[in-house]
């Protein structure tokens, strides 16, 4: 759903680009060139003027030529004297058409000399004057400038990363900001955004100060320059930007705020410039600046701690210009973060990015909405209900619902079936959150009856605590990295008391405490669990004040580089002995249940190891009826009949229990 990859390909260009190595190559030829051909293939030897003299003197020389210019002088020689001048040069060397070269003190000299000689009829050639153009000159004083160009460019290429579509050299300091002029072919409107109803209503307020300031401006009000999305990944917060712009219909700038950093110092602050220069041209238009965090992180507040100086003046000049243009000049910035509690108070003040629009994860309707739209595409047989996709996918986002649809519709594929069934999008939800299916893992018979024992610890705890969550299936079949899982359809809920807490621990611990009792050894296998364990019990002692001895104290501290902890030594050990308690708590209660069902825990563990997969009807015919009665089992009842007959399992996030 946050389809920020999705960007417009870039127009490939009718020329052939250019590429630095025609550039080598082609001062490697030349130099090639000279070197070999620069006078021709046939031997010049220098000699001196008195050298030049004796040979005329000797009646050697048979043509002359001057370049008046610069004062040379050559000749060529008789062919009978050849040897005579070229001493020690092969043959083969001397080519077609051997000539001497010397340089004359000036042209009366060398005239004069020559009227001696031919009057003498020691010289009785043809004498030719020409003018010398001299290009090496030329070229040796601008080659090592063109050498020092040549590997500047190299290096620059090099730092700024060669695959930066756009990049190159000379573009450093250009914003790098991808846009989407108005009436382009992908189009997005709000009818493309499913779910999200609150924030599309936010979000259609900022349309209607691009399709009609005037109504707002007429009575003195300011348009606002900006606003923040905010919320976790894969919630379409780039969908719900482009379909502000897509409903507007103005141009779209479309950036990362990585986009801005770069290794060389001022580039961040000049691609601001530029964006902004570029945006204000298009004016009304809309700047989406994803991922801002990267940019707008609280700056330090110990100045020299460390190089992030760079992205300060980045930070430093976005503001600027936030504050520089005009508030009536259309432009507006909607900028996209997880973390909006990270960036700077400075960019959250009035006048720059005064309202957050919060996104957040779906909820059942919202998914029921971006299961339709995901849907669409794909060929579906009468067996997929949305209903029950939406309900088995709590706590997914839109990118998470999109990865379902597109999983299930591979994995039909590799069973080459026609169209997609309701159980290749189960698969397809449970691959997603646990990972493959590793069947072929080998196991000893040990390893399988821990596996079965540690995992039915976590099926009966959480039949038999309150506030555990609804237990759907319990699989040993190993999947990704766990060699087994129990799955719940936890509660969505916005607020999580104590005591749901404590019974979540509880039914976490259940599966160490079942391999304490009934195998008699533990393993490392309880790994997770305890990691998820310990993390919440800190959560709640040190966050959440939920201890005798801490109440009522948060000591969450969201600072960027928190390096003092807000609370004395005396409470860090408080903390510690609570976490150490309250875990501990919960642990003998997990054994304590546990050895008062032990009969039903042992029939569960048998029951896995056959069956490898077990449902909550089998729990139930095991322990009875669960006690309180389950959302899970209101809504699951229809379909895990429907489910079982159509083959196994069922899934949910399993890790969502963490509240
Ligand atoms: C492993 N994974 O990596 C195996 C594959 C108790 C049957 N060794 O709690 O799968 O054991 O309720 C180094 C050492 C992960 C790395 C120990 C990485 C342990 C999941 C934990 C089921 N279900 N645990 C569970 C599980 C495991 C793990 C490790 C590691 C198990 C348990 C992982
Ligand atoms: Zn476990």
């Amino acid at each position: 759903m946050n389809d920020n990859r999705n960007r417009k390909p870039q127009k490939p260009s009718m020329m052939p680009r250019f590429n630095l190595n025609w550039l080598f190559l082609g001062i490697t030829l030349i130099l090639i060139g000279l070197w070999f051909f620069g006078d021709g293939s046939s031997m010049s030897q220098k000699i001196s003027w008195t050298k030049f003299q004796e040979y005329v003197e000797k009646g050697y020389v048979k043509d002359i030529k001057s370049y008046y210019n610069v004062n040379i002088i050559e000749a060529t020689v008789k062919n009978e004297h050849i040897k005579d001048v070229f001493t020690n040069v092969q043959n083969m060397q001397l080519g077609k058409s051997p000539v001497i070269n010397t340089k004359v003190g000036s042209q009366d000299i060398f005239n004069e000399f020559i009227k001696e000689q031919q009057e003498a009829g020691n010289f009785n050639g043809g004498i030719e004057y020409d003018a010398k153009e001299d290009y090496s000159g030329v070229f040796w004083s601008f080659f090592p400038f063109l050498l020092i160009f040549a590997l500047w460019i190299f290096f620059m290429r090099r730092m700024s990363g060669s695959t930066g579509g756009g990049g190159g050299v000379f573009n450093v300091g250009k914003s790098r900001a991808q846009l989407f002029e108005k009436g382009g072919t992908n189009k997005v409107t709000f009818k493309d955004v499913a779910g999200l109803e609150g924030a599309k209503q936010e979000v259609e307020e900022i349309v209607e100060f691009l399709k009609a300031p005037q109504k707002y401006t007429q009575l003195g009000g300011k348009i606002p320059k900006g606003a923040l999305l905010v919320g976790p990944p894969g919630t379409g917060k780039t969908l719900l930007a482009k379909a502000v712009a897509g409903e507007a219909n103005v141009p779209f700038f479309s950036l990362s705020g990585s986009d801005f950093v770069e290794m060389f110092v001022g580039v961040g602050a000049s691609r601001v410039r530029d964006l902004f220069k570029q945006a204000k041209e298009k004016a009304p238009c809309i700047v989406f600046i994803d991922e801002i965090d990267a940019v707008g992180r609280a700056r330090g507040k110990n100045a020299g701690f460390g190089g992030n100086d760079e992205r300060e003046n980045t930070l430093n000049q976005l503001l600027t210009e936030m504050d520089g243009f005009g508030s009536n000049s259309g432009v507006i910035i909607l900028a996209a973060t997880n973390r909006a509690d990270i960036l700077d108070k400075a960019l959250l003040r009035a006048g720059r990015f005064d309202r957050q629009i919060y996104v957040d994860l779906p909820d059942l309707n919202e998914r029921k909405a971006i299961f339709g739209v995901h849907l669409r595409p794909i060929k579906i047989d009468k067996t997929v209900d949305i209903d029950l996709l939406a309900r088995q996918t709590p706590g997914f986002s839109g990118a998470d619902i999109a990865n379902v649809c597109n999983e299930a519709a591979l994995i039909a594929a590799r069973h080459s079936k026609k169209s997609v069934s309701k159980q290749d999008f189960l698969d397809a939800v449970d691959r997603i959150v646990g990972g493959l299916e590793k069947k072929t893992k080998i196991m000893t018979k040990e390893e399988k009856q821990t596996i079965a024992i540690h995992e039915a610890g976590h099926a009966t705890l959480s039949w038999m605590l309150e506030h555990a969550n609804p237990l759907i299936k319990v699989t040993i079949v190993p999947r990704g990295n766990a060699l087994g899982a129990a799955w719940y359809l936890p509660e969505e809920r916005q607020i999580t008391t104590k005591s749901q807490m404590q019974d979540l621990m509880c039914a976490t611990l259940g599966g160490r405490a079942a391999e304490e009792l009934f195998v008699g050894d533990i393993s490392s296998g309880a790994l997770n669990d305890l990691e998820r364990v310990t993390k919440q019990a800190y959560g709640m002692i040190a966050y959440l004040g939920m201890s005798d001895r801490l109440p009522n104290l948060c000591y969450y501290n969201n600072e960027e580089y928190a390096f003092t902890k807000p609370y004395s030594d005396d409470t860090a050990r408080t903390i510690d002995d609570e976490v150490k308690k309250l875990v501990n708590e919960q642990y003998e209660r997990a054994k304590r249940i546990l050895s008062e069902y032990a009969e039903g825990h042992r029939q569960l563990a048998d029951l896995l190891i056959e069956k490898e997969v077990i449902f909550s009807e089998d729990l139930e015919r095991i322990f009875g009826k669960r006690k309180w009665g389950s959302r899970a089992e209101e809504i699951m009842t229809d379909d895990n009949k429907a489910q079982k007959t159509d083959t196994e399992e069922e899934p949910k996030k399993e890790d969502n229990d963490k509240e």
